[in-house]
């Protein structure tokens, strides 16, 4: 359940947060495909209560309401057709799966898909669930009980929504299926909303009850499909990220608060010489690594302090070593504007999604901040895919924020997060040449927009990145993108 099984040669799952089928489709063939992106996380696919009484807000998707695959961002053909065209160009659907829970008590009673439910006898015909799939005693999670009672943390509600009980058959069954309805229709897996709020041994038995991944839609035989389940563990509670390890990949939270940190100037980038499990991560291939999230972006979940888009020097930097460096699965966030942590996707006024535009510039417009088509971002997938599976080596610091390293003969990046400019003649690794830095600028025809690195028979190579440039790090490798 740890392999993503993303296409040879690509990397890198985006979360095309709200985004609608149909549109994804169209980015997975214009753009995703293209820069060599390996997966996209998908908002949930199933119905969810419909919330006017908070202006639809993006945390409506969070509450379902039956299984069906009807929601803002499209219906079932919709979808099955997002997934067969991105599969087409290479690219992986991950669906968030939400099975801890069902809606709260919310104000409103139609969902995406036009069902009804009578919350108050934790009824859901459209599944159907009744009062003995969910959890009794009906109990709701209170904050101490993170730090010391696991039963109450997996058995009461999160935020007051109706807790299902994993372990009653029924309910198991009902979503073994439609998690086996998604592979069908030709997904690679699933991240698995949540998780800390249930029990591994219950999560264990419903991950071997899925289907292998679709030989049809370009998977090897017998693959299982990639597991990334949400544990947020920075330490402390009851529950463990450990706990997790053993049935599936986890998302590593450690990750985003350590190198927004460290990007924000507040731990020298030189003591990432030793980045990966020596940080009290979990190991490589247990990580799915990323800076942002949809909750902490917006200081839901717990979240704050983690580095967004609107503070974009340093979060290029920290999502530039995330991708740069071997350790991790890494995850990049793609957001809409927010002004508010509430406030849902650009919408008109019956509550439609508005496609994002696409600008001249490749940008994108209408609301959407489109982060996975910045050039310093879609250029280190790239450079992820060029570096392949080699590891670190030629590391250089100045003992302080300026910081180098190569990706075995394939690539090499270099970082100034000092206010002085980095200029040193560095080893790079590469083959003699000309290459593009792919940070400052497109290679376009037979010349660099940004800089132009020259590299001589020793591998060696002048490295300027002024503390005033544009962007604080500087990456070139042996793919066409960058070797001129
Ligand atoms: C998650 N991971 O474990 C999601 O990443 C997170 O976005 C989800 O919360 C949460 N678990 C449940 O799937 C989001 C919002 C909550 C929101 C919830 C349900 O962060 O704020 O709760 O989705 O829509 C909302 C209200 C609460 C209310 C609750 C139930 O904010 O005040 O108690 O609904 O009515
Ligand atoms: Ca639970």
């Amino acid at each position: 359940y740890k392999n993503p099984y993303y296409a040879a040669g690509r990397s890198v799952n985006v979360h095309l947060f709200e985004w609608k089928w149909n549109d994804i489709a169209d980015e997975c063939e214009r753009f995703l495909g293209p820069k060599g992106y390996g997966g996209i996380q998908i908002s949930p696919p199933n119905e969810n209560v419909i919330l006017w009484a908070y202006n639809r807000p993006w945390w409506e998707r969070y509450q379902p309401m039956s299984y069906e695959l009807v929601t803002r961002s499209g219906d079932e053909r919709q979808f099955a057709d997002m997934v067969r065209r991105c599969n087409n160009v290479g690219v992986r659907i991950y669906v968030d799966a939400i099975i801890n829970h069902m809606t709260g008590e919310p104000p409103e009673n139609v969902g995406t898909a036009g069902n009804t439910a009578v919350f108050r006898d934790w009824y859901y015909p459209a599944v159907p669930y009744r009062a003995e799939h969910f959890n009794w005693p009906h109990c709701v999670i209170n904050g101490i009980d993170y730090a010391n009672d696991a039963w109450r943390v997996r058995n009461c509600e999160l935020v007051g929504l109706k807790d299902l009980n994993q372990a009653n058959e029924h309910t198991r069954q009902m979503i073994v299926n439609f998690m086996n309805k998604l592979i069908d229709y030709g997904v690679a897996g699933f991240r698995i909303d949540a998780a800390k709020h249930m029990w591994p041994e219950d999560l264990r038995i419903i991950y071997d009850r899925l289907h292998n991944l679709d030989t049809a839609h370009g998977f090897p035989a017998n693959a299982r499909p990639y597991i990334y389940q949400e544990v947020i563990d920075y330490g402390g509670e009851a529950i463990s990220r450990d706990e997790y390890t053993p049935i599936g990949a986890v998302t590593e939270f450690r990750v985003g608060l350590e190198l927004s940190n460290a990007f924000r100037g507040n731990n020298d980038l030189r003591w990432l010489v030793t980045w990966g499990p020596q940080w009290a991560l979990l190991a490589d291939s247990d990580a799915l690594t990323f800076i942002d999230n949809h909750d902490n972006e917006r200081g839901h979940g717990g979240g704050g302090g983690i580095l967004t888009y609107k503070e974009p020097r340093p979060y290029k930097g920290a999502i530039a070593f995330l991708l740069a460096h071997p350790y991790g699965e890494p995850q990049i966030m793609s957001s809409f504007d927010f002004w508010d942590s509430e406030i849902g996707p650009p919408m008109d006024s019956t509550g439609n999604i508005i496609s994002p535009a696409i600008n001249s510039d490749g940008t994108c417009g209408n609301g959407w901040i489109c982060q996975h088509r910045w050039r310093q971002i879609s250029a280190m997938v790239g450079f992820r895919n060029a570096a392949g599976n080699t590891g670190v080596n030629d590391w250089w610091d100045n003992g302080s924020n300026q910081i180098a390293f190569c990706r075995g003969g394939n690539a090499f990046v270099a970082f100034n997060n000092n206010i002085w400019d980095l200029n040193q003649n560095l080893q790079t690794c590469l083959p003699a040449g000309r290459y593009c830095d792919v940070i400052s600028g497109n290679k376009v025809g037979n010349s660099c927009q940004g800089k132009t690195i020259t590299v001589g028979n020793d591998g060696r190579a002048q490295i300027f990145i002024g503390a005033n440039d544009y962007d604080m790090m500087l990456g070139i490798h042996v793919g066409p993108e960058s070797r001129l």
